[in-house]
């Protein structure tokens, strides 16, 4: 175990490193962790800091409480000072799902309850999903009138396939850590009080694994989304003559010869 390093504060959320993984906790428990306006700026710059920091090599996004996240807060959403949701998702919400999915190091979604509306876009946007048994999703958007954001139309038919996030996004209803998992959504369903645990040993793994190649790994997952196998095999080919030229290729080769395990440096 590592010294804990100094962590930037915020309010509402926190924001904890240790052991080369920084835990992201949204902590606005009385409101099911929905997002304000401040949790919106505080984990973007919570991203940006896990992004800069090269002693993270792993993320985990959990929520305190009995949820995960209730999507956008909707006491922001009545009065006057109501704003454009367009303007809201380019300056808030999009820059935050894009920034999860450009940070090159893996998300570990911890998701310990309910995660509806942009909750759940955020789920989906984390590279692994581990849920406690008692999770749900719910694309809670047309409960109040509103499209699935955030990048759910994006991310859900390429998790689940297209009839079901068809069902999911129209009827509204929830979908149980159980059944997600038996969809591909989650990777793993564990007892509650050994969620964080799980996600622990899992992000220990990662954080043990060669940083650069995990990083661009993702880079290349995301990039196979949008394109056809020739341009795949073009960047795959591209990208390991990368990481082929890098400390950490020549230390797993030696490692692997003299049988043992390699010590990676992100060099
Ligand atoms: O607006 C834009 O910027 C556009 C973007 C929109 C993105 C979106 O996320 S739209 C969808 C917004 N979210 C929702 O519609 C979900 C609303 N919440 C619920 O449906 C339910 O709370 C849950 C199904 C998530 C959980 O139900 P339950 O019965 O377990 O809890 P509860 O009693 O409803 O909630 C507990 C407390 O959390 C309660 O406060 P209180 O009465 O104890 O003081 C409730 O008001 C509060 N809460 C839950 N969700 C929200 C919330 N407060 C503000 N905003 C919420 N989204």
């Amino acid at each position: 175990m590592t010294a804990q390093a100094t962590a930037p504060s915020f309010s509402t959320l926190r924001y904890e490193e240790a052991d080369r993984i920084a835990t992201i906790t949204l902590d606005r428990p009385d409101a099911l962790n929905a997002f304000d306006r401040a949790l919106k700026t505080e984990l973007f710059a919570a991203l940006k800091e896990a992004g800069r920091d090269r002693g993270v090599r792993v993320v985990i996004l959990t929520g305190a409480g009995r949820a995960f996240c209730a999507g956008q807060d909707l006491r922001e959403r009545t009065g006057e000072a109501v704003p454009s949701l367009a303007v809201e998702l380019r300056e808030r919400y999009n820059p935050l799902i894009l920034a999860m999915r450009r940070l090159e190091k893996p998300i570990i979604g911890a998701i310990n309850g309910v995660a509806a509306g942009a909750g759940a876009s955020l789920a989906f946007a984390c590279d692994l999903r581990i849920a406690a048994e008692g999770a749900s999703f719910i694309l809670a958007f047309g409960r109040v009138g509103l499209v699935p954001d955030s990048g759910a139309t994006w991310f859900l038919p390429r998790l689940v396939g297209l009839a079901r996030a068809a069902e999911l996004a129209f009827t509204t209803d929830p979908l149980s850590a159980q059944e997600a998992e038996r969809l591909g959504l989650v990777n793993r369903v564990v007892p509650g009080d050994a969620l964080l645990e799980e996600a622990r040993t899992l992000a220990a793994r990662l954080a043990s694994a060669a940083p650069l190649a995990l990083g661009l790994t993702k880079r290349a997952l995301n990039r196979s989304l949008e394109v056809g196998l020739e341009e795949a095999l073009a960047y795959e080919a591209s990208l390991q003559g990368i990481v082929g030229r890098s400390a950490d290729h020549a230390e797993g080769v030696k490692a692997f010869l003299e049988k043992r395990p390699a010590r990676f440096t992100g060099e």
